[in-house]
């Protein structure tokens, strides 16, 4: 799980984990957690997304079957930045095959960029190796994260 920081990634994680929005302090380094769902074991991994960090975002591409990529959507000021980073992700070799879900989180926030915005300006239909899929999400309330984890699971297949 990547992303810019502030995004709502660990939020995320450990209201999946934990069923609740815990308070979270900017992640530097990771978090990694077991998420059960369906018939798939997710061994979840989040990383901080400060600039200073994002350095080592690859050094944990390694055996990666899915990224969920999570977008600020109320953050209009930095979309370009976190388009930019997820176009650099996606072209590494490391990350050819991999799913991606792109979470369009904070649609709460009023002024929030719906998914179909959201497609348009990180350009996501240009994308043409890896099976992907944008999912509006409110990490505070858990809104769209089931439906995430439901594209993963009927996405996903077993192979390498
Ligand atoms: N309104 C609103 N706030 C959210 C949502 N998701 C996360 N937040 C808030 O956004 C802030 C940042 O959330 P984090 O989960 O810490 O962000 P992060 O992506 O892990 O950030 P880094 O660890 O720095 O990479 C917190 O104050 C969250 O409560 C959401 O869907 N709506
Ligand atoms: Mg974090």
């Amino acid at each position: 799980m990547l992303g810019l920081d502030n995004a709502g990634k660990t939020t995320i994680l450990y209201k999946l984990k934990l069923g609740k929005a815990e308070n979270t302090v900017p992640t530097v380094g990771f978090n990694v957690e077991t998420i059960k769902f369906r018939n798939i074991t997710m061994h979840t991994w989040d990383i901080g997304g400060q600039e200073r960090i994002r350095a080592l975002w690859r050094h944990y591409f390694s055996g990666t079957d899915c990224l969920i990529y999570v977008v600020d959507s109320s953050d209009l000021t930095r979309l370009e930045q976190s388009k930019a980073e997820m176009w650099k992700v996606i072209k590494d070799k490391e990350l050819a095959d991999c799913l991606l879900v792109v979470l369009a989180n904070k649609q709460d926030v009023d002024g929030a960029l719906k998914p179909k915005a959201i497609i348009d300006k990180m350009e996501l239909e240009k994308i043409e190796n890896h099976t992907w899929c944008v999912i509006p999400t409110v990490a505070i309330n858990g809104i769209g994260l089931t439906e995430a984890l439901s594209w993963i699971s009927s996405n996903y297949k077993e192979s390498k």
